[in-house]
């Protein structure tokens, strides 16, 4: 029978179980990479399960989101990344140097190979040809060590493309219309293989936008065929021997086929506060727009940034508009620069911003109160701009750079006084790797770098017999991990976790973090309540580690997230499921709960009735933890971290 692409390269990286979709794998990580927020706590972790040495193939620890430097926090990282990296044999990407996913792609990727990345965006891999895959910090670090990643065996959807893109509809309308038909939720353990005769219509850029934003339908990863297109990309960036051709067999099997005709998609936007909430640019039309800002791991490419030049060419922006431009890397950077195409950007009234995740992650350019701000990005969850009260629009380049023009949401397609510039992929790019660091030789001998900032990583004890407790917090569906762990002006104190845990919910209840650490102090165990898709966004496992540090040890929900339960498993904190979903409703905040036996639940088949008790009310809940036996074992030493050390000390 014949495979698709997914199927051989997992193949191919098997090491232990069966590829039977809802199973559970292991397979062999070739390349890694970090970047800075998540990265310390690689590091930290890394340190701390006793390893000496990098053992994949690949390591490459990148500086991209914490740039801002206001007081020594962020400066602290990058020294300390620096050293670590030099010490343990990885790459390091200076900061400046541009955001991980687009350098990866230039610089590193190749098809055919796995890739594990402690950012959620990693799938931008996928544009490539390799199956690149986004984790907890943790599971990264084990991957650095030489250990597998453990996964469940996706179902593969393959999205069937054919026709062309008409002018002004781009890859953004493409992810956004796989957004608008399988949403942000329910894709948890799917793949999405893109195939069929409109993939040749795409570049290898355009198909890492696509894949990148798959993230936020909740895929384990999307991917694209190597093809003549990735060829020719990988020549263009004087990385020919990286290509190797990976086609799905003519009789490959999927568990759905989506098709989609490029000819017929029309600009798209994503409204406010989800990826998910799809729209039509022609029904925005006329929207007032304060900011419009150029950028992110998913826009960011020279493709994307000379179209946006090419539009502004001889004009100025709208009076009333901040446009703000950070190209991916400083490939791109330069090579606008070069081309003469960075003057005209600035003769148009931009802002030029660094090259760098800046605005994406909220720790820059944060729009006005009431504002609307029409982003490249990937996410406009509420508040993750820094501006709870504003209205953030995602689209592509080409809608963003219109409406600097006209200070509103406008269909270019109707336009007659500006053309489409249809900008083709240069015959060569610009390649200068001198602000990657090689590992070095002697790295042992480095002495690390641990400036105030460096925390260290917080114990957990094993799970107890029985878990007794109060509702210390119940939120409802769709709880991004940018609502349990907030980013943007907090960011700095991400290798601090006890300063950092001081602002766990804060967005949506700001004395949450007192209350827990209140009664973790009284011996009390604290339980989140969550609707579904709990989890959904990022894969900052600090969304795991600072509740576990304040006493958490259980989220019952209706659903969970992919990379949100298992770094949940990696810290040592329950994640149960309501078996009926309605019983949820049973149960309110500051009710006092507890589970009897869990120990011996989690070594079982994971049920466990969950005993509900408030004044007038009580009631017994059935809840699941579905597990696999290695994560059976994580739970019960209290976390992999745990479980790690253990296994290092028995050898
Ligand atoms: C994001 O886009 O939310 C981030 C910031 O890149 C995160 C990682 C993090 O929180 O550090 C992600 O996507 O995983
Ligand atoms: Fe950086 Fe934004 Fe991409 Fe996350 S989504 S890696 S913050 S650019």
């Amino acid at each position: 029978m014949g495979l698709n692409i997914v199927e051989k390269i997992l193949k191919e990286h098997l090491v232990s179980g069966e590829l039977v979709p809802g199973r559970e794998i292991a397979i062999r990580i070739d390349q890694t990479l970090t970047q800075d927020a998540t990265g310390t706590m690689v590091y930290l972790q890394f340190e701390a399960m006793g390893f000496q040495k990098v053992r994949n193939e690949l390591a490459v620890s990148y500086v991209d989101h914490n740039t801002i430097q206001i007081g020594p926090e962020n400066a602290d990282d990058h020294l300390y990344l620096q050293s670590t990296a030099a010490k343990y044999g990885a790459f390091f990407s200076k900061p400046g140097n541009g955001i991980c996913h687009q350098l990866h792609l230039e610089r590193f990727g190749v098809p055919g190979k796995t890739l594990l990345g402690s950012d959620s965006h990693t799938p931008t891999g996928g544009g490539l040809g390799m199956v690149a895959i986004g984790a907890g910090g943790i599971d990264v670090a084990v991957a650095m060590g030489g250990g597998a990643f453990n996964l469940v065996t996706p179902k593969v959807i393959k999205i069937d493309l054919k026709g062309s893109l008409k002018p002004w509809v781009s890859a953004k309308d493409v992810i956004l219309k796989v957004l608008d038909i399988f949403s942000t939720k329910g894709n948890v353990d799917c793949v999405f293989e893109y195939g069929g005769s409109g993939t040749k219509h795409l570049d290898v850029p355009e198909r890492a936008t696509i894949t990148n934003m798959g993230a936020e339908c909740g895929v384990t990863t999307s991917i694209f065929p190597s093809d003549d297109v990735t060829r020719d990309f990988l020549q263009a960036q004087g990385r020919i021997d990286a290509w190797r051709e990976i086609v799905a067999d003519a009789d490959a099997k999927y568990d759905h086929i989506e098709k989609i005709d490029l000819a017929e998609l029309e600009p798209l936007a994503a409204t406010p506060h989800s990826p998910g909430n799809v729209a039509t640019v022609a029904s925005l039309a006329g929207k007032k727009v304060d900011q419009v800002l150029i950028g992110s791991c998913t826009n960011s490419s020279y493709r994307d940034l000379k179209t946006v030049a090419k539009i502004l060419e001889g004009k100025k922006i709208n009076p009333s508009v901040s446009l703000g431009i950070a190209p991916g890397s400083r490939q791109v950077l330069a090579m606008i620069a070069k081309e003469g195409l960075l003057e005209v950007l600035i003769s148009a009234g931009a802002r030029i911003l660094e090259n760098t995740c800046g605005f994406c992650i909220g720790n820059s350019m944060s729009p006005g109160t009431g504002g609307v701000s029409l982003r490249t990005s990937n996410r406009n969850f509420e508040g993750r701009s820094g501006t709870k009260a504003a209205g953030v629009y995602l689209v592509s380049p080409e809608i963003a750079a219109i409406a600097s023009l006209y200070g509103r949401i406008v269909d270019p397609r109707a336009l007659e006084e500006i053309k489409y510039p249809r900008v083709k992929q240069p015959r060569n790019f610009d390649i200068d790797d001198s602000m990657f660091i090689k590992p070095q030789e002697n790295g042992l001998q480095v002495k690390i770098n641990r400036g105030p900032n460096i925390g260290t990583v917080p114990k957990n004890d094993p799970l107890p017999e029985n878990l007794t407790g109060v509702v210390t917090i119940k939120v409802g569906d769709k709880i991004t991990t940018d609502h349990i762990m907030p980013a943007g002006q907090r960011l700095k104190f991400r290798s601090n976790i006890e300063t950092y845990s001081k602002f766990v919910f804060e967005g949506i209840d700001t004395e949450f973090s007192q209350r827990a650490a209140k009664n973790r102090d009284a011996g009390q165990h604290n339980f989140i309540i969550a609707g579904d898709s709990y989890g959904q966004g990022s894969s900052r496992e600090h969304a795991a580690l600072c509740p576990m540090y304040l006493g958490v040890k259980a989220v019952v929900a209706k659903s969970f997230e992919r990379i949100h339960f298992a770094n949940l498993i990696n810290f040592g904190i329950v994640p149960f499921k309501f078996e009926k979903s309605g019983d949820c409703e049973k149960v309110s905040q500051g009710d006092i709960l507890s589970i009897a036996g869990v120990r011996d639940s989690i070594k079982g088949d994971g049920k466990a009735i969950l005993k509900v008790k408030s004044a007038g009310k009580e009631a017994d809940i059935p809840v699941r933890v579905v597990l696999s036996e290695r994560q059976k074992d994580i739970l019960l030493a209290g976390g992999l971290l745990n479980l790690t050390v253990m296994a290092v000390e028995k050898k």
